[in-house]
């Protein structure tokens, strides 16, 4: 399929050139090459494959959630007792049943499909036994933890099949919604459609005082967006279905349930929300236009909590928000939607008790980007490029024995990634550094907005755009940055960095 796929690409991009050298680009109707026909014959290729290739647009609309499901809490990761180490997370194969008596196939860590939450207290060390189970190699990678390059379970760290190891994990940054999930080069896509994923929470006693609903599973939810496609079977058949471009699906799963709802108890809720989609970007917001509060970015609370009435996350990126339930009337029904209108989690609302305690607002004392660190020089571009399996960063596919970047440990740097347009105007790329938490700058040199006034492991960069990041690695070794659509991660988006 992978190399039909390219033979069809390189077709397409011929016939555009031949277009445009006569005058004629724009002519080509995309919906001629993505007719009724071919997807059938072509089965899931097309969902975005074909039309990606013309004008990188044709994302499948999910369908509305029919609330026929509870939502799946994600359990906690229980300490070991009497081990030589605290936690366990084996990488699995198993079932799910999505669709009734039918069941399909998946991954899954300590499980059959995505993993258990994983928390950290701020400061703490803890010796994790990660374990593979599964018939071929995989990493485990611990997004957005700033730990040393010999633990970060990048493409080289590949643990064989019935291999295990026991690394150490230590907290030394801020709380934080984080997450862990394969890395292995040419297979990551793969993975994590087939279900490996988990979040990675970085606990601290010191925001108690803000307020902040830290029950976890009661008023403190993560929320794992995801889509899929599966095949007439109901398999996740990923060599079948896959797009080079980015495999979408038209099946909305959060926290691996299909038809999800959330029952609500407590008046004010706090939802970790996790992008865990291979490619799909997703715009939020609650079906009654009511606005809601971003505390936290990918790596740390904001500067300040922000009233938002939409919250847009590409692939990997995560958001803390709360939404007060307080208000609701009793007949108000209430759902998170995407910019479609979808119902991708309807609330069933049944409150204990409704007086809100509201959390506290702060400000911080400094401001979140000093001037200095606003004018200081460039020191690294960063050109993100290309479509399908023809991706590059800065001209070069992924190769394990090329260092692309050096950074000295600790010594902070402004680096700037532009997503260069293509002949059909290009696609967001959203672009993820190892190893560190950075802060965006500016986008075409415009301040950004408050809501990403947070610590970032990933952006969301636009076609066109130049973002401007401040980017520390407070550890060593040799890292990457590269594309979070993971089919563009598999066709070698990426680049290494070594810190010394
Ligand atoms: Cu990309």
């Amino acid at each position: 399929m992978r190399e039909f796929l390219k033979l069809i690409g390189l077709m397409v991009f011929l016939l555009l050139i031949l277009s445009a050298c006569s005058g004629n680009s724009g002519g080509m109707d995309s919906n001629m090459m993505n007719g009724e026909d071919s997807d059938q014959s072509m089965g899931g290729m097309n969902q975005g494959g074909m039309g990606s290739m013309m004008d990188h647009g044709n994302v499948p609309s999910l369908a509305s959630s029919e609330g026929s499901n509870e939502l799946t809490i994600p359990p906690l990761l229980e300490k070991q007792q009497g081990q030589n180490y605290d936690y366990e997370v084996v990488a699995q194969q198993g079932t799910t049943e999505f669709y009734k008596g039918i069941s399909t196939e998946t991954y899954g860590y300590n499980g059959d499909l995505l993993g258990p939450t994983l928390t950290i207290e701020e400061g703490e060390k803890v010796e994790v036994k990660i374990t593979n189970d599964l018939n071929e190699p995989t990493t485990f990678h611990w997004h957005g933890l700033e730990v040393a390059g010999e633990i970060d379970g990048g493409p080289l760290d590949e643990i064989q099949p019935g291999e295990s190891r026991i690394i150490t994990l230590e907290a030394d940054q801020p709380a934080a919604t984080l997450w862990y999930h394969p890395h292995v080069h040419e297979m990551t896509a793969e993975q994590v459609y087939r279900g490996l994923s988990g979040m990675l929470l970085i606990d601290s006693s010191d925001k108690e005082e803000l307020a902040i609903p830290n029950d976890y599973g009661v008023n403190d939810i993560p929320l794992i967006f995801q889509d899929r496609l599966f095949s007439e079977d109901k398999q996740l058949n990923y060599n079948q279905l896959m797009d080079e471009d980015g495999t979408l699906g038209d099946v909305s799963i959060v926290n691996g349930t299909i038809n999800p709802k959330l029952t609500i108890t407590k008046p004010i809720m706090r939802f970790r929300v996790l992008n865990g989609s291979n490619a799909r970007n997703y715009t939020f917001s609650l079906s009654n236009d009511a606005s809601f509060t971003q505390i936290a970015s990918d790596g740390s609370l904001l500067d300040e909590p922000v009233e938002i009435q939409e919250l847009t996350l590409a692939a990997s990126e995560r958001a803390e928000i709360l939404i007060d339930f307080s208000k609701l009337t009793a007949e108000e029904s209430l759902a998170i939607i995407n910019d479609e209108g979808v119902e991708l989690l309807p609330f069933d609302v049944k409150l204990e008790d409704a007086t809100a305690n509201p959390t506290e607002k702060w400000t911080t004392e400094e401001p979140f980007l000093t001037p200095e660190e606003k004018e200081m020089p460039i020191e690294k571009n960063i050109e993100l490029f290309g479509m399908m399996d023809m991706v590059t960063i800065n001209g070069k596919k992924f190769d394990a024995d090329r260092i692309d970047l050096r950074q000295e440990q600790g010594v902070t740097e402004v680096w700037e990634v532009y997503n260069k347009k293509d002949m059909m105007g290009g696609m967001i790329h959203p672009f993820h550094i190892h190893g560190t938490q950075f802060k965006v700058i500016s986008r075409d040199g415009k301040e950004v907005d408050p809501s990403e006034q947070g610590l970032k492991d990933s952006v969301l960069v636009n076609p066109g755009e130049k973002v401007k990041l401040l980017v520390t690695f407070p550890e060593k070794g040799v890292y990457v940055f590269h594309c979070h659509i993971l089919e563009h991660e598999d066709s070698g988006m990426m680049g290494q960095i070594e810190i010394y």
